[in-house]
């Protein structure tokens, strides 16, 4: 009986996943040491974590956009298993596509008001491009589990209801990726500092869904 009741308990009052949470900040260093004023684009994830997911993700609708022959927004986070939505809002056709191992993917030409979705199933950083436009550029990070956020504009950030225990602590940024380990006490983990030196990036350029370089056409995309 007193086993019972004990499970019991266990079950209503001592919730599976945590209730801890990892705050901290993300610095960009720029050349010269200069700390960049507004952060956008930096996801914080945390790296080994097997517990039940503590967010259920499902209802939510992941989506990435061909707008101005751009893709809005140009990042985007899933968990594995999780699909996006490729909607094209311009006047003229796109081709959405990635060679990325392990999510490769071709929608094929669409047209104007057409949407394409695509499964991402396994976990990694998915470059997703233009078939026809070369300057469109885009990211998927697939994830093993659902404890990520975005990094806020002034460099917060807060992993809500992370099960206690030792993880690696990641930032993925277009520009810069670190990590380091993280202790996450009953009482979670504060004033975590993550420094990015994205002095040293260079924008790189990439070929076709052939794996060939992009054909210019009468000097214009
Ligand atoms: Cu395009």
């Amino acid at each position: 009986m007193t086993r019972f009741v004990l499970s019991i308990a266990t079950v209503f009052f001592f919730p599976l996943e945590g209730s801890a949470q990892i705050s901290g900040s993300v610095a960009l260093v720029e050349k010269g040491g200069v700390v960049r004023k507004v952060v956008e684009g930096a996801l914080v994830y945390v790296d080994g974590v097997e517990a039940t997911p503590a967010r259920d993700l499902s209802a939510r609708k992941v989506t990435i956009s061909s707008r101005d022959k751009a893709f809005t927004p140009r990042v985007q986070a899933v968990t594995v298993g999780e699909s996006v939505t490729f909607p094209n809002l311009d006047d003229i056709m796109h081709n959405v596509f990635s060679l990325s191992k392990g999510n490769r993917f071709d929608l094929g030409l669409y047209k104007s008001g057409a949407k394409k979705d695509f499964v991402f199933e396994n976990p990694g950083l998915v470059r997703v491009y233009c078939n026809i436009h070369p300057h469109m550029s885009a990211f998927v990070q697939v994830l093993p589990n659902p404890y990520f956020t975005w990094v806020q504009p002034d460099g917060g950030f807060n992993i809500a209801r992370v099960p206690p225990g030792q993880y690696t602590l990641k930032v993925w940024h277009e520009e810069a990726q670190t990590s380091q380990p993280v202790v996450v006490s009953e009482g979670g983990a504060s004033g975590v500092l993550l420094k990015l030196d994205v002095s040293q990036y260079k924008k790189r350029s990439h070929l076709n869904k052939f794996g060939k370089p992009y054909k210019r056409k009468r000097g214009k995309y």
